[in-house]
């Protein structure tokens, strides 16, 4: 692994390629039950170009009224399906954290997809970091600082690889610029899968 900031470890190829079979086999039976769905932003209802869907006991939802974690999905009402265990060992693998995670977020970009510079503040547990798995495409994502005016750094983030942010880089901005078309034959119309892993509440 790579450390490329105080907080912010690097893990290329962490998942090799039947594994990332696997995890995409698990995430297809994910959307079936609980299908991608477009968030939009707060206020002006604009929607995001990337879907969505989570699974776990908690799941991050955008609409009109503002971002929240709730335990069903926005369209069907149902719970979210259970995280898979290929997903629960990499958090514990990568996480150097004691509790497992309450959500994990699945972002599905098409290949004109973005997603602006943000910090992830939703959560109560600041502790735990933020595990991210990547899937089909690779992406050039963007990292700067805590101050919004910091700044920033690339890098490339292909299938397979992990990437985790705690410590001090757990509210840094961050945001993806752009897929590289074509590059990866993973999903077999192309695109990309993100994975985020949070512990949301704080432990009891
Ligand atoms: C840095 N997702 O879901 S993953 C998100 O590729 C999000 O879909 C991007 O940003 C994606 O909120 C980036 C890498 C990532 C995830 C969470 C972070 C970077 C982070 C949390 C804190 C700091
Ligand atoms: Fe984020």
């Amino acid at each position: 692994s790579i450390t490329l900031a105080p907080g912010l470890v690097y893990h290329p190829d962490y998942l090799d390629r039947p594994a990332q079979e696997r995890l995409l086999q698990a995430l297809r039976a994910i959307t079936k039950a609980a299908p991608l769905f477009t968030p939009r932003m707060p206020r002006t209802g604009k929607p995001f170009s990337v879907r969505m869907t989570n699974c776990g006991r908690l799941g991050w939802v955008s609409d009109v009224q503002g971002y929240r974690y709730q335990p069903t999905h926005p369209e069907t009402g149902e719970p979210w399906p259970a995280m898979p265990d290929q997903v629960l060992r990499a958090w514990e693998e990568l996480s150097s954290y004691p509790h497992p995670p309450d959500a994990c977020l699945i972002n599905f970009y098409e290949q004109s997809a973005r997603m602006g510079m943000h910090q992830d503040k939703d959560e109560e547990e600041f502790e735990a970091p933020v595990v991210s798995l990547s899937l089909g495409d690779t992406a050039l994502f963007r990292y700067g600082g805590l101050d919004r005016k910091d700044p920033t750094k690339s890098v490339k983030l292909r299938s397979g690889d992990a990437i985790v942010f705690g410590g001090p880089a757990r509210l840094i901005h961050h945001g993806i610029d752009r897929l590289l078309p074509g590059s990866s034959d993973l999903l077999p119309q192309g695109g990309r899968l993100n994975l985020t892993l949070r512990k949301v509440e704080k432990p009891l």
